[in-house]
């Protein structure tokens, strides 16, 4: 193999863990990644380790394996057939909601990591999906299921690029800034990864949150910043605060307001002593519909106790006080 991205046929009639066969990369320090046709990828993730979601190389299919130098791998055939548990990939349920635009495989993958601590874990409801958005166009998603999550604490995402065979955009663009958009299972929230994390498979070596041909990202969950929905809607004729949805909630609550003119605004959540937990909105907004989040942490970023909060609203002459419960 040369250094850079290769293509190898798997000669052994016998399937085996992809991680095995790569072993001798990996331990000579050469390994920077291994793909299926279908995106999933072998590597080292930082903040997380090896990394397997092909499972195991099969027989006379090809796999993409970049190496850092040029090197020989030698696949000895097994003595005797070994049968591995299913690829990760395929234990994570199917998004729903997010839909793709390409049939079959993903063209030139992007393998994005979302990283979660136990303690996310505990807040995230089933039904949840995220998608990976290159502006209004999903290329990627992944069912966020939280059993998933409180065996591995990472989920792995695939995201496929424009194809250029064929006509009209059905992929990311490389190069252009990555988007995330979560499904609470009743709306969309836009999410921004406030930083980059890595990015150490891919051609280039853009170290922006942005789109990478065979590239990888990881991005914990804590570094994503909720932000309103980016499409407005006609302005609205009255100043009104939104009951937050959904109420109870255990992981993020959206809560909606109306402006009819430009505005100062303060939306703080209380707790029952009165005392103020977190900003949600804070100065001028322009007249329009707005969604805020709260994820139910305080103003350091440490989760709520669970009980009853209060959405406090001011803006111009409009003052509303919404109850709300958190439930872990
Ligand atoms: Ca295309």
């Amino acid at each position: 193999m040369s250094s850079g991205w290769n293509i190898a046929s798997y000669p052994a009639s016998a399937p085996r863990d992809a991680v095995a066969v790569v072993q001798p990369l990996i331990d000579a320090g050469y390994l920077v990644k291994v793909q299926d046709e279908a995106g999933h990828a072998v590597e080292n993730v930082p903040g997380i380790g090896i990394v397997n979601t092909i499972g195991d190389f099969n027989s006379g299919e090809g796999y993409y394996i970049k190496v850092s130098t040029s090197t020989s791998l030698t696949i000895a055939a097994p003595a005797a057939a070994k049968t591995i548990p299913l690829a990760q990939a395929t234990e994570i349920p199917a998004a729903t909601h997010f839909s793709m635009p390409w049939q079959g495989h993903p063209y030139k993958a992007m393998n994005i990591y979302l990283l979660m601590t136990p303690e996310e874990t505990a807040a995230l409801e089933s039904g949840w999906e995220i998608g990976v958005f290159d502006g209004d166009l999903p290329v990627g998603a992944a069912a966020m299921s939280p059993e998933w999550f409180q065996a591995r604490q990472y989920l792995p995402i695939v995201a496929g690029m424009d194809d250029p065979l064929t006509a009209g955009i059905d992929g990311f663009v490389p190069g252009r800034p990555l988007h995330l958009r979560i499904w609470d299972g009743h709306g969309e929230m836009e999410v921004l990864p406030r930083q980059a994390a890595s990015d150490h498979g891919g051609e280039g070596s853009d170290l922006h949150m942005a789109f990478v041909p065979q590239g990888t990202a990881v991005v914990p969950w804590e570094q994503l910043a909720f932000t309103q929905a980016a499409r407005q809607t006609a302005v609205p004729e009255h100043y009104y605060l939104h009951a937050g949805y959904p109420n109870p909630f255990n992981a993020v609550s959206v809560v909606r307001f109306d402006l009819p003119e430009d505005q100062v605004v303060e939306l703080t959540v209380y707790n029952l002593l009165g005392e103020p937990v977190r900003s949600l909105a804070s100065g001028n907004y322009p007249a329009g519909s707005h969604r805020a989040y709260w994820d139910a942490k305080d103003n350091f970023g440490n989760l709520a106790p669970s009980g009853i909060y209060f959405y406090k609203f001011q803006a111009g002459p409009y003052s509303l006080v919404r109850r709300v419960l958190y439930l872990k």
